[in-house]
């Protein structure tokens, strides 16, 4: 008998485009609640992100574009004035956990004394910022759980300085997209202005009452208790507000943008 040609060319496995479509489309919403009683079919998938499904590169495209459609559900979702659970100190994991795209036997040092946080595109006063600056400023304490997409979480303790009060400071424009963070180590990502301007995101100079140690992100990291541990950047070098989308270490390798926890 005559097999009926496969209407995907052989190198497309169908179950796996679905798997990571749905992987995709769940980081934001139940596809039960999403689709109903129907199943997520790569017709329907093909209808919903307007993309032909024909060979790998336009499956990625589809993927991509799935994934920036569930970036706008997930910021639609996001509510600017609920705040993030937070823990009594008791609840602290210790010892908490590392993490980052390399080894614990290579983490990044950066010299304190030469430090000079970077400033750029839409911002009033573009000046550097040293260490001391920073920590002249009021600082505000957080004990909440920090979520990793590996697979683990643990509640910590982190101080320093509420990035919403930066941003007015620096005259950052409250109106843009994105702000990007470079790091030290050459990570870098991205976040939307409204978690930005999130009451809990903190530009963090200290962990359980101590400076930052190198492991945790000395000099300064971005703590989120709102988003997932790839979103909060450690080592960072520089900041700057844009409306041109800026994406991350993580993100271009195919993680949500958005990114939430
Ligand atoms: N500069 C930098 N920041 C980073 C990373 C990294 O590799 N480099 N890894 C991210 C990931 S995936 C996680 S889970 C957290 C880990 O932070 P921790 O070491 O304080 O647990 O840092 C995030 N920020
Ligand atoms: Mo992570």
């Amino acid at each position: 008998m005559i097999r009926k040609p496969n209407r995907l060319p052989s190198a497309l496995d169908g179950e796996l485009i679905l798997k990571d479509a749905r992987r995709e489309l769940e980081l934001s919403m139940p596809s039960r609640r999403l689709f109903g009683k129907r199943a997520l079919t790569l017709g329907g998938l093909s209808l919903l992100s307007g993309c032909n499904i024909t060979d790998q590169e336009s499956v990625n495209r589809m993927l991509t574009k799935i994934s920036r459609m569930n970036d706008g559900v997930q910021a639609w979702l996001f509510d600017p004035n609920k705040l993030a659970p937070t823990y009594p100190a008791s609840m602290i994991t210790r010892p908490f956990p590392f993490n980052a795209f390399y080894g614990e036997d290579e983490i990044t040092e950066v010299d304190g004394d030469a430090y000079r946080l970077e400033l750029n595109g839409l911002i009033a006063i573009r000046r550097a910022w040293s260490l001391a600056e920073l920590r002249r400023l009021p600082q505000v304490e957080q004990i909440t759980r920090h979520i990793c997409v590996e697979g683990w979480s643990a509640i910590g303790r982190w101080g320093g300085v509420p990035f919403a009060g930066f941003l007015k400071h620096i005259g950052a424009d409250l109106s843009a997209k994105y702000i990007a963070f470079r790091c030290a180590d050459d990570y870098f990502t991205s976040i939307d202005m409204a978690t930005a301007l999130h009451p809990q995101t903190q530009l963090t100079l200290t962990y359980d009452g101590e400076i930052l140690p190198p492991k945790y992100g000395f000099p300064m990291k971005l703590r989120m208790p709102t988003k997932l541990g790839y979103k909060n950047p450690k080592h960072i070098a520089s900041i700057e507000v844009t409306n041109t989308y800026p994406g991350g270490y993580w993100e271009d390798q195919g993680y949500n943008w958005f990114g939430g926890a």
